[in-house]
């Protein structure tokens, strides 16, 4: 085990995307427009909170907004692919001028289409165009970006018995798989970014394995989108059972992930991890 952060500097850059600044860690800004989220955050459906949410978020300094509208929490009450567009549409067409780019959290293919039509400009997948047979060819007809996250199972049942023989190995083999079914299909090199994706289908120690192994995910030059914000991973390392709670954590999660090369965080709480972030940069500027 390594006690040295690495540094992220030392790494591959992730090759040019959207005009993005890749010198440093971006965050992005998690909005839901769900019923109910694990986080506690869910803004039931209403576009109008979302769209003051997001607007909040980028005053506060994110580079990209996240919009997702179907909880993968295991129990969560399942949302159909019209439901889900009637709540993110109103959102992305009121946020497309906003001045950073959206990205849309879902697994179906009309979603992404609607969306993109819009003025999304990023695909979060967290089946990473698996799930739906009509995805990879709607991001591979856009100019979109698209995030390819490693899940084990379904997220209903995912957290029952998550098993790997080597979990960065496999993670990073089942990514690459993925970005190569993406690069045949048409989706250029820099428009793919991977994600371990923490808390699907992996147990703490399989989480903290990846925690520990993120450079890696950087070896082939794709960019690296971390989410760890309010997971049960803060929770087992702080002992707080709500996640709403979990901010400092989440926060000290983060700037891990960002001293370990993550180029993209994914979070609730923008303002307090640009604070932190402005507080690690500045001071290693000085060093
Ligand atoms: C939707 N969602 C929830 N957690 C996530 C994570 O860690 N990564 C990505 N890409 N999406 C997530």
């Amino acid at each position: 085990m390594t006690l040295l952060p690495n540094r992220p500097e030392a790494l591959p850059m992730p090759r040019p995307l959207l005009g993005w600044d890749w010198s440093r860690p971006l965050v992005m800004g998690i909005v839901n427009v769900t019923d109910d989220s694990f986080s506690g955050d869910g803004l039931k459906g209403e576009a109008g909170a979302a769209i003051a949410q997001a607007r909040a978020m980028i005053a506060a300094g994110a580079d990209l907004i996240d919009l997702g509208a179907e909880s993968t929490r295991p129990g969560a009450a399942p949302v159909s692919v019209a439901q889900e567009i009637d709540r993110l549409l109103p959102v992305v067409q009121a946020l497309a001028d906003c001045g950073v780019p959206l990205s849309v959290d879902t697994r179906h293919a009309a979603t992404m289409a609607a969306c993109l039509a819009a003025g999304a400009q990023i695909i979060n997948d967290i089946s990473a165009l698996e799930d739906d047979p009509a995805a990879l060819a709607v991001v591979a007809e856009s100019q979109a970006a698209v995030v390819l996250m490693h899940k084990q199972g379904q997220p209903a049942s995912m957290q029952q018995a998550p098993r790997y023989d080597d979990v960065v190995a496999e993670v990073l083999a089942y990514l690459q798989t993925r970005a190569a079914a993406c690069i045949a299909a048409g989706i250029a090199p820099e428009r793919i970014i991977l994600d371990p994706g923490i808390g699907f289908g992996k147990t703490q120690p399989h989480n903290i394995t990846l925690m520990q192994a993120l450079p890696r995910f950087r070896a082939d030059g794709y960019a690296l989108l971390l989410g760890v914000s309010r997971k049960s991973l803060i929770g087992h390392l702080t002992g707080e059972t709500q996640p709403s709670l979990r901010i400092p954590g989440s926060v000290a999660a983060a700037l891990w992930g960002a001293v370990q090369g993550a180029n993209i965080l994914r979070v609730h709480d923008v303002d307090k991890t640009v604070q932190a972030l402005r507080v690690w940069q500045g001071l290693a500027a000085m060093a």
